[in-house]
């Protein structure tokens, strides 16, 4: 790879230096460190700015065939860091600064996090983008840029606070607007039919207002290979005749008020994954983010192609989850409205450009709209709509005649009760591919979900399972691990993650086992100092530190870890001289707003907590420590601390997850349920080192439909019962005892989740845990096994898969050409 010479520690003082003089205007004397992480972010800036350059040109220049990735959300953290690792230039940048008297480490603590989703869907979106620049592909991520991103979460008494994440208070290097990419957005009106000169029915949609749609650009560094492709996030501004209509009225406030209505488009990112709240808002924010979308790479294609049946060979739209599906329906509106293509050739085009991956199959969380909020904002969307669903069904009817109740389930349209469209049977229709996320959920998928689907288009169906990418999630978050592992087996697996299985061996070297568990017990010291900067918990480094971190969900079953705990709490009040190891569980995660179970549990969770670290007879063998506010950037701290990785989701119910990834390449071992990717991981690192228990995903289908009774298991398990009569009676909230009595009347009357059908086997293999944990050398070669087996969570495999399969897009290096000349 041509790479031009890389600048000298000198230079790059002298840069940092440019920076905090001219761009920000300080000295040594009056720069916060707030004006420092801006210096050197605007210096790291100009080293990507050439490659960048290239990168676009020489994708125009070639005309290769693009991907463009939609999503509601990038869950993308913090920058700097990750291009420092990628350009390859950490550890000169850390000498440059060093001899400044800075630590690159505290700079980087300043950078806020860009938390533009709510988890896993929106953090897979942010590892794609990284593998995608990392194996030059022709990539564009595209998305809204939220003024507010997820919310900050505060622990006010033990339960959750929201707190608005004002991410764009302070300067953003890292973005740039782009004003010359302007799209209209349009919205409500009517639609009107007429016949054209040549006799055939038409349709044009009036009386619409329009927002427009302005585009910000964030560069994508590839990994040390001069690719930087682009993710490009939209941001609502009201037009100019917006504001005309309004002066010409003569009424000044009130003009300044509806722009302001208009421009709260991509003000707020919604942040409840569990359920769909049916907000028009919402529709309008995917809408917004569809139709600029589809308007940006439909003016991209036009720069080099004039013919639009062309248009599958040159690009590749994937759509992540169902958010962004009216992509479809827009880009038929263009074709046929606008392009006047027939319907049937706007189809052809449309079927083989989109592709749809669904990414949770909970009842509550697949959307559904209102047809008269869809008819209302988008009428002549929903009159496509209905054409795509009249077809379709047509096409069914023949191929299963008589079959009404087929044509009922299959139909985008619901008409059970209010109507409303289902945005997953539109994706479904509209894609030449559908995929699932693990090996199970695509099984799901199409035996349950959408079998009705499979039967039609069994070859649409594939499975792509997730991934990780190891440069933020082993390389950036655990350095000294990362350069361990790379002074054992070369650093090769920082693009090819196979290469860990080489440490294979290493597991059984006694020196190479202390170094690593060395690394950890570090790693747990740095936590545990952030812990008791934070939550004034003093906690052990040697203790087993128990890991579950990720969003409150009831299916994810905290809840069940916590009964673990207090009966672990008893066990240790009971006998006093138990021997187990000292335990340190870990919890993190968000609850939406409006989730009041899952906020009840964080409550649960932090009073259980109080109780058990303030007990002097057991808090020196057990404690239990909230972290507020999880985002990308605890995480990374999080992460290489952890012994034990909690994945305890009832099985059939995790579409994959990748917390468990990102665990388990940190040498994490896994304690979990047959459920998502943990089945996948299970095969990678053998079944000797992980700990699986609990029903299966048919034994769980199984004990639902035979009509589950939870009480069986309450009156059966003395301990289980006595941890929720303490729970249920106030043992933990003395001052409010009714308190937790919902969450516990939950579990006696449905447990939905099959929690007390799941705690025995989960206290028995919590015992399993805690007899490895007490034999070192034993639990050392676990962990060492366990990073790898990581090979295949590489979220490069992933897309590597997606371009090969699904996109049929190939790499296109990037020659960089250093300074570029006029
Ligand atoms: C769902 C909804 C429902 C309607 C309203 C707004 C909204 C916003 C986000 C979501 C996301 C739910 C889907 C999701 O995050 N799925 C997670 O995707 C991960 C990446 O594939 C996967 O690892 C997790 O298992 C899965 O829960």
């Amino acid at each position: 790879m041509d790479q031009v010479a890389q600048p000298s520690v000198k230079d790059l003082q002298k840069s940092f230096i440019y920076h905090l003089q001219h761009t920000l205007v300080k000295d040594k004397y009056s720069a916060t460190k707030a004006d420092m992480y801006l210096a050197l972010a605007y210096a790291v800036r100009d080293l990507l700015a050439t490659r960048w350059l290239d990168t676009q040109q020489s994708y125009y220049l070639k005309d290769a065939k693009r991907v463009y990735y939609i999503s509601m959300e990038f869950l993308m953290g913090r920058t700097l860091g990750n291009a420092l690792i990628n350009l390859g230039v950490m550890e000169e940048w850390d000498m440059a600064l060093k001899e400044l008297g800075l630590s690159i480490e505290e700079l980087q603590e300043v950078e806020w996090d860009a938390g533009l989703g709510n988890g896993g869907l929106g953090r897979l979106a942010a590892c794609f983008l990284d593998s995608m620049a990392s194996m030059q592909l022709p990539a564009y991520g595209y998305g809204i840029r939220y003024e507010y991103g997820m919310f900050y979460q505060k622990i006010v008494d033990g339960g959750q606070h929201e707190v608005p994440d004002n991410w764009l208070r302070y300067q953003n290097p890292w973005e740039f607007d782009r004003q010359e990419h302007l799209h209209p957005i349009r919205f409500e009106g009517r639609v009107v039919e007429f016949t054209d000169r040549d006799g055939s029915k038409r349709f044009s949609w009036v009386d619409y207002y329009e927002v427009m749609a302005l585009a910000y650009d964030f560069p994508v560094p590839g990994y040390k290979n001069n690719t930087v492709n682009t993710m490009r996030l939209w941001s609502a501004k009201a037009s100019r005749d917006f504001d005309l209509n309004f002066f010409n009225q003569g009424n000044y406030i009130g003009s300044v008020e509806s722009k302001m209505k208009t421009e709260n488009i991509s003000k707020v990112l919604y942040p409840a994954d569990h359920m769909l709240e049916g907000k028009e808002l919402r529709l309008r924010q995917e809408y917004f983010l569809a139709s600029a979308t589809v308007q940006d790479i439909l003016y991209r294609f036009a720069k080099k192609h004039d013919n639009l049946t062309e248009l599958p060979d040159q690009v590749a739209i994937q759509l992540n989850d169902t958010h962004p599906v009216l992509a479809i329906p827009e880009l038929m509106r263009i074709l046929i409205d606008e392009r006047k293509l027939t319907w049937e050739a706007a189809w052809e085009i449309t079927t083989k450009t989109f592709a749809y991956t669904n990414h949770t199959i909970l009842q509550e969380a697949l959307e559904k709209w209102p047809v008269p909020m869809v008819s209302r904002l988008l009428p002549r969307h929903l009159l496509i709509i209905f054409e795509i669903n009249r077809r379709f069904l047509e096409e069914v009817a023949s191929r299963f005649p008589g079959d009404t109740a087929r044509l009922q389930r299959m139909s985008i349209i619901d008409d059970s009760g209010e109507k409303q469209v289902r945005m997953a049977h539109l994706a479904i229709v509209a894609s030449h591919s559908i995929n699932g996320v693990s090996a199970l959920h695509s099984e799901i998928l199409k035996d349950d979900l959408f079998h009705d689907f499979y039967e039609v288009w069994p070859e649409r169906f594939n499975n792509k399972t997730n991934g990780i990418t190891q440069r933020r999630w082993l390389k950036h978050c655990n350095p000294y691990l990362a350069d361990l592992i790379s002074e054992a087996i070369g650093d090769k697996w920082t693009t090819d993650l196979d290469e860990l299985q080489n440490l294979r061996p290493l597991a059984e070297d006694s020196e190479f086992r202390r170094r690593w568990m060395d690394i950890k017990r570090m790693n747990k010291q740095r936590l545990a100092d952030h812990i008791y900067q934070r939550n004034c918990i003093q906690i052990s480094p040697d203790s087993l530190f128990d890991c579950q971190t990720k969003r409150i969900h009831e299916y994810k079953r905290q809840l069940l870890n916590i009964l673990q705990v207090v009966a672990r709490y008893n066990r240790l009040k009971e006998y006093p001289g138990l021997e187990l190891p000292p335990r340190t569980v870990i919890f993190g995660g968000k609850a939406a707003p409006s989730y009041s179970a899952a906020k009840l549990i964080i409550k649960l969770i932090n009073s259980v907590g109080s109780v058990i670290n303030n007990d002097p007879a057991v808090n020196q063998q057990l404690k239990v420590a909230f972290l507020a506010n999880y985002s990308v950037s605890l995480a990374e701290k999080i992460f290489p601390a952890a012994d034990l990785s909690e994945q305890i989701s009832t099985a059939g119910t995790e579409a994959s997850g990748t917390g468990n990834m990102k665990y388990a390449l940190n040498g994490a071992l896994t304690i979990g349920t047959l459920d998502g990717a943990n089945i996948e991981i299970m095969e990678e690192v053998g079944k000797d080192n992980i700990f699986i228990f609990g029903l299966t995903t048919p034994q769980a289908v199984g004990l639902r439909s035979s009509g589950y009774r939870p009480q069986d298991y309450y009156y059966q398990l003395p301990e289980l019962k006595t941890v929720l009569d303490q729970i249920s009676s106030g043992m933990f909230s003395p001052g409010n005892p009714g308190l937790f009595r919902p969450l516990v009347d939950n579990l006696l009357n449905s447990d939905y989740y099959l929690l007390l059908a799941d705690f025995d086997a989960y206290m028995d293999a919590q015992a399993d845990v805690d007899r490895l944990y007490m034999i070192p050398d034993e639990w050392a070669r676990k962990s060492i096994l366990n990073t790898a087996g990581m090979g295949k969570f590489s979220s490069d495999r992933t897309i590597g898969e997606y371009a090969r399969d699904i996109w049929g897009i190939k790499p296109q290096p990037v020659e960089h050409k250093g300074i570029h000349h006029w």
